[in-house]
């Protein structure tokens, strides 16, 4: 079989180029599209006669050869020993975590040039298009597990710079549950199903995991962050990434400074409510993966800032926290995020196991200008991600086409399983004079990785600082940064959860170790939905230690923490990317449908038609409208807002007990509803009473759309009062 490139979704750029694959003589190639072309080389499509491995034209591959046609199958039949053989060794093992993932292609490019951070190119030259590779995953649940599961999101970044593969494999959430790697294993058998019977799947509702964080105090500022709704994100393209460790920016002349990464959503940051999350979890528990790969199939690309916040290495101690400690962020309102470039994603995976499954991240895959810390969590993952791809993807899992660098590879590794790469000539070690030395080293090349000469001075010891001692302070920071609802939703995310714990126990410790010493309010508010007893409100005990580091100027009093950056009530200016039903029916009015679908396309959102069944619906001037979905496959969950258009449709609807639970539901879940001309009828049949615009239900002539869309940009009300409304 010929090697051809895919074609149809890439770019016409890609289709041109054709490097031989991972030899290594391979010319190195940059710029935005150089992923794509190196990819393109190993991409193969259908091609036309069917083939055996060996390029072998085949006759049938549908019979198995046979002695007479009732007869035994024969030993000889290579075609069937080699398709069943083959098939019988397709799968690889999953991700110990972060089994459950998608991913997709894009670019990176800087604004300006940072050198005087880092020279690290991909940050210096603004005129450089960066490409990268990004895999979102939920932590807990296994590869076919439910993509709502209240959990933390994985958002590991591969960038395939001119100077090799940084990979910056971070998370939606700034602080992690442990503070050192060696807690790890721990962590996630207690949050993984339980071992004796593998339940549940994808959650952290239950016994083993809230035994453990109930005597793992340092987790309570990360348990809020999954109680909250980050834990539930609307879209992959509408939550935050960090990098979470502070790491190293070095810049040419040798000067080191702290640095946390960010990314900051073009789309805002917006979340699902937790029934809707549940809900999801059947009606389309490939939800944010299937959004993902739609928008950008529509060229909408799901787009980030990259965030820094620096840290002069003299302000190390000024902090109330260590920053080596990854149970701590720093606050922006201390140390501002800088915005300092943006990365699109603007092309989908071909093939989801040779890019998305076998792509292979790891903590140590740096380029110069960036460096570690000895964050104990940092340090312990820079031995983990090595380790596991080697058992997951194999000793030359590098090779791959999804995860070799731009860069022609030289050294002296070699052989193992599946090599792919054919080293020329006799000399496979260092030094060597038989080929003149090579591959030399570069200690004198600025591109050429040299670790930060840190000063390093200390007694060999298993012991943590205590400047890692405060597990409180900034739980009770991000508490107290929250909106009234965003404090009940957390609230109630601890108590639906305990509520699932069976313990007795475990939920007293829950109770009277972690929630008493984060706020009373939260103890109080959970107590009363979960009965579990307060016994020790206002009586640590883990009291919080005076920070062990000197004060200085950016210091604060822990019990007013407060980082209002940490909310998520914000007002939003876009609606791109949202999902609107538009509920509709034989002889739907055809002037507002038009105006309706206009409208949200103008504004980079989808409006789909629902009616009775698939296929067209003649509107009220007879005209077929494409139905986008049958109204008993289209669940309110999957839609941000939910639009009645009038026309003869909407007095069926009136009578449509799916309709009427569309919208009470809808109404429930805080969405914008609205209703147009005598599309008012089908409200008169809800729960939802005479609520208005300041509750986001838009009520009038299709004039008011504008006031939908303004509802839309606001995302949800979670304020609404819904406790009558059936759904
Ligand atoms: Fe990971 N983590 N992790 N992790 N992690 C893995 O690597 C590990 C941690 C993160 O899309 C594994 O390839 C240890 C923090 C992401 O392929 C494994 C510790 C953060 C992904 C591993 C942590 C992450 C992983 C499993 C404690 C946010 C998915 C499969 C020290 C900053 C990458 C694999 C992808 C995956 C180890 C904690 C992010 C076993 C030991 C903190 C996004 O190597």
């Amino acid at each position: 079989m010929a090697k051809t490139s895919r074609g149809a979704a890439r770019p016409p750029e890609a289709r041109t180029a054709g490097q031989s694959s991972g030899a290594p003589d391979r010319k190195s190639s940059h710029g935005e599209t150089a992923k794509t072309a190196d990819l393109a080389a190993d991409t193969v499509g259908p091609g036309e006669a069917m083939t055996g491995n060996q390029g072998v034209k085949i006759a049938d591959d549908q019979n198995s050869l046979k002695g007479g046609p009732r007869g035994p199958t024969l030993m000889e039949d290579f075609v069937l020993r080699e398709k069943i053989t083959h098939f019988d060794h397709e799968r690889i093992p999953e991700r110990v975590v972060h089994a459950r993932g998608a991913a997709a292609h894009g670019v990176f490019q800087v604004y300006e040039d940072l050198s005087d951070l880092t020279m690290a190119g991909l940050l210096t030259d603004p005129s450089r298009r960066t490409p990268v590779f990004v895999r979102f995953s939920t932590v807990a649940g296994s590869r076919g597990s439910t993509d709502l599961a209240r959990d933390v999101r994985g958002f590991a970044v591969k960038f395939f710079t001119e100077e090799g593969i940084w990979d910056l494999v971070g998370n939606n959430m700034p602080v992690f549950f442990i503070q050192d790697a060696i807690k790890f294993p721990d962590l996630v058998h207690a949050v993984k199903p339980e071992p004796n019977n593998e339940i549940p799947q994808a959650a952290s509702a239950h016994d083993t995991f809230w035994d453990f964080v109930s005597l793992t105090p340092e987790s309570a500022h990360m348990l809020m962050w999954v109680m909250s709704d980050r834990g539930i994100p609307r879209s992959l393209a509408m939550m935050e990434g960090f990098g979470v460790h502070t790491f190293r920016l070095v810049n040419a002349r040798g000067k080191a400074r702290f640095v946390k990464f960010h990314w900051k959503p073009m789309k805002g940051v917006k979340s699902l409510v937790w029934d809707e999350a549940t809900k999801i979890s059947g009606k389309d528990p490939d939800f944010h993966r299937r959004d993902l790969f739609e928008s950008i199939e529509r060229g909408d690309y799901p787009e980030w800032e990259l965030g820094l916040q620096i840290v002069e290495e003299h302000d190390e101690f000024k902090f109330d926290f260590d920053l080596l400690d990854p149970t701590k962020i720093i606050p922006e309102e201390l140390v501002p995020v800088r915005r300092v470039g943006k990365m699109t994603l603007n092309r989908n995976p071909d093939n989801f196991f040779a890019e998305t499954e076998q792509v292979a991240f790891h903590t140590g895959h740096v380029v110069p200008g960036i460096d570690f810390t000895n964050d104990p969590l940092l340090q312990g993952r820079l031995f983990s991600y090595l380790d596991t791809q080697l058992r997951r993807v194999g000793p030359n899992f590098a090779e791959l086409p999804i995860n070799r660098p731009l860069h022609p590879v030289h050294n002296n590794q070699r052989d193992a399983m599946a090599r792919t790469i054919i080293n020329k000539g006799r000399v496979a070690y260092f030094p060597n004079r038989l080929a003149a030395g090579c591959p030399m080293h570069s200690p004198e090349t600025a591109d050429a990785f040299k670790s930060y000469a840190e000063k390093m001075d200390g007694a060999k010891i298993r012991a943590r600082s205590p400047s890692f001692a405060d597990h409180f302070s900034q739980a009770t920071q991000f508490w107290n940064s929250m909106a009234d609802w965003e404090q009940e939703h957390i609230a109630a995310a601890f108590a639906f959860e305990l509520n699932q714990v069976e313990s007795e126990e475990v939920r007293h410790h829950v109770m009277n170790e972690l929630l008493v010493n984060i706020a009373d309010a939260l103890a109080k508010q959970v107590s009363d939905q979960t009965g579990i007893a307060v016994a020790r409100i206002g009586t640590p005990r883990y009291p919080t230690p005076s920070a062990p580091t000197p004060s200085g100027p950016l210091k604060q009093e822990a019990r007013n923490l407060r980082s209002p950056a940490l909310s998520m009530d914000k007002p939003g200016d876009t609606i791109k990317g949202r999902r609107i039903a538009i509920l509709g029916g034989d002889g739907v009015d055809a002037r507002q449908l038009k105006a309706i679908v206009d409208r949200l396309t103008a504004e980079g959102a989808v409006g789909e038609l629902v009616a009775a069944h698939a296929g067209t619906v003649p509107d009220s001037a007879g005209k077929p409208q494409k139905v986008n979905r049958a109204a008993p496959n289209a669940p309110s969950v999957i839609y941000d807002a939910v639009i009645v258009p009038g026309g003869a449709s909407a007095a069926a609807l009136a009578m449509d007990g799916l309709a009427i639970h569309f919208l009470n539901e809808a109404y429930r879940h805080g969405k914008p509803v609205a209703v147009f001309g005598d599309g008012s009828s089908v409200l008169a049949a809800t729960a939802i009473g005479d609520a208005g615009a300041e509750d986001g239900v838009i009520v009038g002539a299709i004039s008011e759309i504008g006031g939908f869309i303004d509802a839309l940009k606001r995302h949800r009300f979670p304020r609404r009062k819904v406790g009558a409304v059936p759904a």
